[in-house]
């Protein structure tokens, strides 16, 4: 990394972004929704095009000077719809700014305020632009699988629409179809929604379809983490199931911070007047370009390898933690994501999270399914292999990883702190987590980034 001129600009900045690229190639970052853009997409984004305003669609523009930028949104487009097989009746939105932004188009434009809508609930892995809401210190029956939310309307979509949510089973913490179809049944929705941040297996998009089609509802596949497995073809695709896709462009399909839409055209026509005027402004064309330069390297073979290598690590990782006497959420994963239950354990998700990160290993505290703990302090660890893959990293390091991961554990459990804080300040202190963050750099220094 040069930036010479930054450097000299705005050198209080710069030190700034040296440390996090310091940070970044120094540790193993697995958080399953982050990955490590290309030097490309990067040039991409952090060029001209951001200066441009845009309002409208291509050849429809509320700006004069968008000659190029027209050209630029419908070669994103075309990419989109090569890379993701869309059938001939399906169309593509690349201006979102946001995989929640994209979820909200959606609504506002297939539905009306206060119509009920259908997602999974967000402790088993759903997300909060599904419809979440919560009541506080309420306790959940586990075996309940309809959540009605609670009075804590915390996300937008909770406060205009009449949010119902459906839960895994609570032994095999898998879809129960048969339920989501019960629930479905009585509540009616106007759109039922599967996907999220922190479900470790595949759905099942057509009995899904199927499930919608029985009450009349719209069919919203949102595959934010799941999508650059899908583009290779090593998870199923609903694309042509569902009646729209939405996801983020940044995590599997590791090109920038984004979103894409893809629906029926029918649909996107309202969809597209739901982003544009409806929710947003100008379209960060330095985005679009991120994004389209993201899609043409997701269309090489190499990517098709890397998806699978993705799959693979974290196949592997959960075997390797299974036998280091963890338990895995579901008991393994079809994807790029695991979630290790801590609630045999002597400490949660927010201290293993912590300590991990003194050790080099990056990771996020987690809900988990029959949660009986607030998000702040949740009884899981959510951790996942695209970016450790696009370092290079491949099984046999991922024996190494949960070892790690395991050593940490072990030395954590000896703790005797009286809060959050004296914990912290143990983990930072402690000489064998500092141990363990050596070797942890070392491997990272074998697999360098190119930043
Ligand atoms: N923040 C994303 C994730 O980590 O899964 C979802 O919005």
């Amino acid at each position: 990394m040069t930036k010479q001129i930054l450097k000299s600009a705005d050198p209080e900045l710069y030190q700034i972004l040296r440390d996090e690229i310091d940070r970044q190639q120094n540790k193993l970052s697995m958080i399953p929704s982050e990955n490590f853009s290309s030097v490309a997409v990067r040039e991409a984004v952090g060029s001209v095009f951001m200066n441009k305003y845009s309002e409208g669609y291509p050849h429809k523009r509320y700006y004069e000077g968008n000659e190029n930028i027209d050209k630029l949104e419908l070669l994103a487009i075309e990419r989109a719809t090569k890379l993701f097989n869309l059938p001939s009746d399906w169309a593509v939105n690349v201006q979102t700014l946001s995989g929640s932004a994209a979820n909200l188009a959606v609504y506002l434009g297939l539905l009306e305020p206060g119509d009920t809508i259908m997602g999974m609930y967000l402790p088993d892995g759903g997300h909060l632009s599904h419809g979440w809401s919560y009541e506080p210190k309420s306790k959940q029956d586990h075996n309940i699988l309809k959540y009605v939310g609670g009075s804590r309307k915390v996300n937008i979509t909770s406060r205009f629409f009449n949010s119902i949510q459906y839960k895994t089973d609570p032994k095999t913490r898998l879809f129960d179809y048969d339920a989501v179809e019960k629930i479905a049944l009585e509540v009616k929705p106007k759109l039922i929604i599967t996907g999220g941040t922190a479900y470790p297996r595949e759905i099942d998009y057509k009995r899904m379809r199927e499930i919608a089609d029985k009450v009349g509802a719209y069919y919203l596949a949102d595959i934010a983490h799941e999508a650059g497995l899908v583009a290779a073809g090593v998870n199923k695709s609903p694309v042509g199931i569902a009646d729209v896709v939405t996801f983020t462009t940044h995590k599997t399909l590791r090109a920038t911070r984004g979103a894409i839409i893809l629906a029926k055209k029918e649909l996107m026509a309202k969809i597209d007047r739901a982003v544009f005027p409806g929710l947003q402004g100008g379209p960060h064309n330095h985005t679009i370009a991120g994004i389209a330069v993201g899609l043409y390297e997701a269309m090489q073979p190499e990517f098709k390898k890397y998806a699978k290598q993705i799959v693979i690590n974290a196949q592997a990782l959960s075997a390797e933690l299974i036998k280091e006497g963890f338990n895995i959420v579901s008991g393994g994963t079809d994807k790029h994501l695991l979630l290790i239950d801590l609630s045999e354990k002597s400490y949660k998700g927010k201290e293993l999270a912590r300590a991990l990160d003194y050790a080099g290993i990056v990771t996020n505290m987690n809900t988990m399914p029959q949660e009986t703990n607030p998000p702040a302090n949740p009884s899981a660890l959510r951790l996942g292999t695209p970016w450790i893959t696009t370092r290079g990293l491949k099984e046999k390091d991922m024996q190494k990883i949960a070892n790690w991961i395991s050593r940490v554990g072990s030395i954590i459990s000896t703790y005797e702190s009286s809060d959050f804080e004296d914990f912290d300040k143990q983990a930072k202190d402690d000489a064998k987590i500092k141990t363990v963050a050596v070797e942890v750099k070392e491997l990272c220094q074998r697999y360098p980034l190119a930043v």
